[in-house]
């Protein structure tokens, strides 16, 4: 008789008991009593997922194992091609809430009754790193925000900075092909800094302007959820009247904008590649959700024609200190996805989704974008139905006659599937109801050409430099001796050089000195000269546009054995009040025990959580244990970087031989704070809502 193909022998692990989280977080057993049957993807139930099906205990697999076949055939098809750019991303369900009605500038659906919920999927990306790539890459973050109206899905795929490289689309590949990993040897990966990239940007000076947003800190954000996103180009917005208004869409988070510094995303890039992810992940999972206001720079052809530059070119912006931007609703993210792969990776946003009363502008970066994103979704998602993955389909109700191809999960029922038709069956179109585009009047020669309104490249870019605080400044010159000084061919740093002199002299020379250049190259010729006369804007600087508080910030707690229990209990009730967040970081993962003997339970051991990975640090540490502390150097280290960062550091007394290991003792300025007991805990969490001492920054040299 043959033996049964699953022994108990042949198993690994036979799993009767089964881990879930109780309310605390923490971990239980228990028995696996309503654990559903595992099946093949055809529902039948699998009798043994441990053995192949053989002939004899040591004889060969047979073909007619199906679910051995189904899972391997399954596994072998796992991987979908990444995004071409993008590829690296994370994303979150949310809902949109509309303040009041914008009918008078719209009629998109979404758009005409105040407190309105319309359901929202974001997704957050960088550029140019593959999808395994680290976090903190310096780069443009996309912010991609799909909004499920009752008249179809609109698509704002936007970026974290609110103009680009280039100004027409043709010129896309060039751009992508340049910042990737070069094609013979295969890297660098997700970096910029090589010779292929800067090659190309010093030869297109359009590029300018994104090149100052790119060496400012906005291209290391602290957490997607302290980022603003920008719709980038010159949208429409059409009533009922047909009458047109042009609309430039911003995002603002509630908590404000924060960065990091570069030393601190190097750092971060080794201790948590997935910092971004896991700061989404962790926030929305405790209950503190992300939020967002949509705020609109409406305005119509006159206001347009009186700047010499051209709201059709994405690489300008309208500073919002000249026209306001109006806030017209809110952005909550308050789920994560089920599944990673079904809806994030499968995601489809694409630019030309838009429901009636929004419309195009004739950017020719924008006219491309809506050819584009059509053609790379059906690459990616393998045929022309991805709209029916439930990530992409509309959640309004929709009826159309296409039909058929790969993964057709709903035809229309009933025998007709055209129109018109003698049956009076099936949809029909509406002029009323559907979209109509703007009728705008065209005409001209067909040709090959850039608007002279297009030329100039240097004004708006010297404005964004000279509204950045000195320490902004500061971490713009650094980034660009950084960068180009892993450029090994010397004529493309001077060329570089040579378009910093158009848009400030100040940041040109550091550039140069830092890269020790012998001499200074001439300005690079240029088809119009820099305006001096726009002043600055401080909307564009992140430090004049943080927050005031430390809500949705993390604190790291230092603690050892013997810490005052009193103290951690004061500052840890007062972080969770301000609706802050806190790790503990203790010699041993297994915790530390207080001074009042209880167990203080810790995230990370000191060598795995660095300060980097926190807005501000507390050291807690006895006196007894300090003699084996000064010994760590990452003990050392977390309070030298700290401090180097210019963060604020709470500390006890018996703290102090470490901040002398870690040579700040003598410097400890007001951002270092004594913690003597629980009543100086109120006025250090009023004092870190600064985040940072930009004032101490001269003497770290942080960049
Ligand atoms: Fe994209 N872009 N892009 N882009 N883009 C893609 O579409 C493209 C541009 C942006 O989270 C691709 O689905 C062209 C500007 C975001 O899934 C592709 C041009 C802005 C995302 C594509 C641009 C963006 C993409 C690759 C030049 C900011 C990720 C995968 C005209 C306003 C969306 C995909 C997500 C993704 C084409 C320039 C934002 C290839 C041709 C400007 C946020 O279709």
């Amino acid at each position: 008789m043959a033996k049964s193909s699953s022994r108990p022998s042949d198993q690994a692990v036979i799993h009767d008991q089964k881990l879930v989280r109780g309310d605390g977080g923490e971990l239980h057993q228990v028995a696996q009593g309503s654990t559903p049957v595992l099946t093949t993807a055809q529902g039948g139930p699998v009798a043994d997922d441990q053995n192949s099906l053989k002939i004899g205990a040591r004889g060969p697999t047979v073909l007619e194992d199906f679910h051995f076949r189904e899972k391997i055939f399954h596994f072998d098809h796992e991987r979908i091609p990444e995004r071409v750019v993008h590829a690296r991303g994370y994303g979150a369900h949310g809902y949109f809430e509309t303040f009041e009605s914008l009918a008078k500038y719209t009629r998109a659906d979404i758009f005409q009754r105040a407190g309105e919920k319309t359901p929202a999927f974001v997704r957050f990306s960088t550029v140019a790193g593959s999808k395994g790539s680290v976090d903190l890459a310096r780069d443009v973050r996309g912010f991609a925000v799909k909004l499920y109206t009752q008249e179809g899905n609109w698509d704002i795929v936007g970026n974290n900075i609110p103009v680009f490289f280039i100004q027409d689309a043709i010129k896309f590949p060039d751009l992508v092909h340049s910042v990737k990993e070069e094609p013979d040897r295969a890297f660098p990966q997700a970096q910029s800094a090589h010779d292929n990239f800067w090659d190309f940007i010093s030869l297109t000076p359009e590029s300018m302007h994104m090149i100052m947003w790119v060496m400012s800190d906005r291209a290391i954000p602290r957490s997607f959820r302290f980022m603003e996103g920008f719709g980038v180009h010159t949208f429409r917005m059409v009533n009922a009247k047909d009458e047109s208004t042009f609309v430039k869409f911003h995002w603002k988070p509630k908590l404000g904008l924060q960065s990091v510094a570069w030393n601190e995303a190097v750092k971060i890039n080794g201790a948590d590649p997935d910092f971004h992810r896991r700061d989404l992940w962790q926030s929305i999972q405790a209950g503190n959700f992300p939020e967002w206001e949509l705020q609109l720079q409406l305005f119509d052809q006159d206001f347009a024609d009186h700047f010499d530059f051209d709201v059709l070119d994405a690489t300008k912006l309208i500073p919002e200190e000249i026209l306001a931007p109006i806030p017209v609703g809110r952005l909550v993210l308050d789920r994560m996805p089920d599944n990673f792969f079904a809806e994030t990776e499968q995601v489809a946003f694409m630019t030309q989704n838009v429901p009636p009363g929004i419309d195009f502008s004739n950017d020719p970066l924008l006219q491309g974008r809506n050819f584009s994103y059509l053609d790379t979704q059906i690459k990616r998602l393998g045929g022309p139905n991805f709209t029916h993955i439930p990530i992409n389909a509309p959640k309004c109700p929709f009826h159309h006659f296409q039909q058929d191809g790969h993964m057709a999960i709903r035809n229309s029922a009933g025998r007709v599937n055209y129109q018109p038709n003698s049956f009076n069956d099936g949809p029909r179109e509406s002029p009323q109801r559907g979209f109509r585009s703007f009728a705008e009047t065209e005409q001209g020669p067909k040709q090959r050409i850039r608007a002279e309104s297009f030329a100039d490249h240097y004004s708006q870019a010297r404005q964004f430099f000279i509204s950045q605080t000195p320490p902004e400044q500061g971490h713009i010159a650094a980034a660009l001796t950084f960068e180009l000084s892993k450029v090994q061919t010397p004529v493309i740093r001077e060329r570089m050089v040579s378009h910093l002199l158009h848009i400030d002299e100040g940041l040109a020379n550091k550039v140069g000195d830092g890269l020790g250049l012998k001499a200074m190259p001439k300005p690079a010729d240029a088809a119009i000269a820099t305006r001096r006369d726009l002043g600055a804007a401080p909307s564009l600087s992140i430090v004049e546009n943080g927050p005031h508080r430390f809500e949705g910030r993390k604190l790291g707690i230092l603690v050892t054995d013997g810490t005052d229990a009193a103290l951690l209990k004061a500052l840890t009730a007062a972080v969770a009040k301000a609706g802050a967040s806190f790790e503990v970081i203790a010699p041993k993962v297994g915790g530390a025990k207080a001074s009042d003997g209880s167990l203080i339970e810790a995230q990370q051991m000191i060598g795995g959580g660095p300060s980097v990975l926190y807005d501000a640090v507390a050291l807690l540490p006895s006196q007894a244990a300090m003699a084996g502390l000064v010994k760590e150097s990452s003990a050392r280290d977390f309070v030298a970087d700290a401090f180097a960062h210019c963060k604020f550091i709470g500390y006890v007394e018996d703290a102090m031989p470490l901040l002398e290991k870690a040579g700040i003792a003598d410097s400890l300025d007001e951002a270092c704070v004594a913690l003597s007991g629980p009543k100086d805990v109120a006025a250090f969490l009023q004092a870190i809502g600064a985040l940072r001492q930009w004032a101490r920054e001269p003497k770290v040299n942080m960049s």
